[in-house]
């Protein structure tokens, strides 16, 4: 965990220097001055207006979703009676564009750079599926997921996708290991990045083409347990997961797995992107003008019930829910149903399958009115979530405990 916090704080200096490539300072001061907002505040980011047609293929039925712009947020009553995964009739999308449609067939991946030993190298979708498989069962959640607590529960303005708690899944993916792949391509022993790279849309934003959506990720993650995959809960990879390939990046905020896969450049150099200079970086005061980088997700917990539902009163109710951290897996969990004064422990339910999120359930009798539930877990590592979350101007890793209000009626 320290060493992919340092890795970044000397890539940044790196930056910082000048001594970069992909996208550079001077870049970024020329975008922002052609969109005529300053760094901090530039990123109506993830709050794109949707493109005219859908952006996003699957059906978005409304008890399942809540469509934001090109995105579409799980609502988390979805996830009541459901098992450890989430069905990808009800996996969140996040899109900075759309979702293309890409044939198999004719899919390539185009491997290239100066860290690879034997030159530039194309995979086809077979070749990929001759290599040894391999499944992980991992949670995708965006940085911004919880944004909008930022604002409805600390009164403080925030820009990108107004999520709730709804842009996080945890599926069982297949493929194979970013790590298989590299070896077998002749990984260089001077690699120092990986710059995968989608093939979607060029994302253009005030004006500004940035080229396609891509986020560098040192080498020792791409080694450590990082799954360029094929399939997911079982199917082949549908089309607005970033169907047929995408990398799967566990821990990681979820720009970091790319969907659409069709280059990876391998680099003797830290690589920069948009995705790793403008966005998703901690922005504010308190952190350096040039932006805090970040890598991993925080620890968050979720009730399986919309805001303001409707329980029975003066009944026994199961309130059922899921906690999840990148610090590992969730020690506790507690609960109160009564804005905080009161708190208790919740039954874990089932296992922890790659650690990616716990069950939980605890039982109430509500009397009837207006009740306030709030959950805070706590990881194996002991972090904790706290009363209020650090503020940043692109509203990230929003880990502060939720409440959210119910009726019993
Ligand atoms: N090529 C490409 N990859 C992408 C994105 C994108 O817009 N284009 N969005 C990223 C972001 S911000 C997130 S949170 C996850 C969302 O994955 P999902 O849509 O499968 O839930 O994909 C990431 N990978
Ligand atoms: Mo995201």
């Amino acid at each position: 965990m320290m060493d992919e916090a340092s890795y970044d704080l000397r890539r940044l200096r790196q930056w910082l220097d000048g001594r970069a490539r992909g996208f550079s300072r001077r870049d970024l001061l020329k975008l922002t001055a052609a969109a005529g907002v300053g760094t901090a505040t530039i990123a109506t980011v993830d709050g794109t207006p949707a493109a005219a047609a859908g952006p996003i293929v699957k059906p978005l039925p409304p008890e399942l979703f809540t469509v934001l712009g090109t995105n579409a947020e799980m609502r988390w009553s979805a996830m009541a009676g459901q098992g450890y995964l989430v069905p990808i009739d009800r996996f969140f999308v996040r899109n900075h564009t759309s979702t293309p449609i890409i044939d198999p067939d004719t899919w390539r991946l185009h491997l290239t750079g100066a860290g690879l030993t034997r030159g530039p190298v194309d995979y086809s979708y077979r070749d990929l599926r001759r290599l040894p498989a391999h499944t992980v069962t991992a949670a995708v959640e965006c940085a911004g997921n919880g944004r909008s607590f930022f604002t409805t529960q600390q009164g403080r303005t925030v820009s990108g996708t107004a999520w709730q708690l709804g842009a996080v899944g945890v599926a069982r993916w297949r493929g194979v290991r970013l790590s298989t792949l590299l070896r077998h391509a002749g990984l260089g022993g001077n690699a120092v990045d990986v710059m995968p790279a989608g093939l979607d849309p060029n994302y253009v934003t005030g004006g500004v083409d940035l080229g396609p959506v891509r986020r560098p990720l040192p080498v020792r993650k791409a080694l450590r347990d990082v799954l360029v995959a094929y399939e997911m809960n079982g199917e082949a990879l549908p089309a607005d997961h970033g169907g047929p390939v995408r990398l799967i990046v566990p821990h990681w905020i979820g720009i970091a797995s790319i969907k659409w896969l069709g280059s990876i450049e391998v680099a003797d150099e830290p690589l920069f992107s948009p995705w790793n200079t403008q966005f998703y970086r901690l922005f504010g005061p308190g952190f350096p003008a040039e932006g805090q980088p970040f890598d991993r997700q925080v620890v968050k917990s979720a009730f399986e019930l919309d805001r303001g539902a409707q329980v029975v009163a003066g009944r026994h109710t199961r309130l059922r829910g899921r906690s999840w951290s990148a610090g590992g897996a969730i020690r506790h969990v507690d609960v109160s149903t009564d804005g905080g004064t009161n708190w208790r422990r919740a039954r874990p339910v089932g296992g922890s399958e790659g650690a990616a999120w716990q069950r939980w359930e605890v039982d109430w009798r509500p009397t009837a009115g207006e009740h306030e539930l709030l959950a805070r877990a706590t990881d194996r590592r002991g972090n904790t979530q706290p009363d209020v979350a650090v503020h940043n101007t692109l509203g990230y890793l929003f880990d502060a405990v939720v409440r959210h209000p119910v009726v019993a009626v």
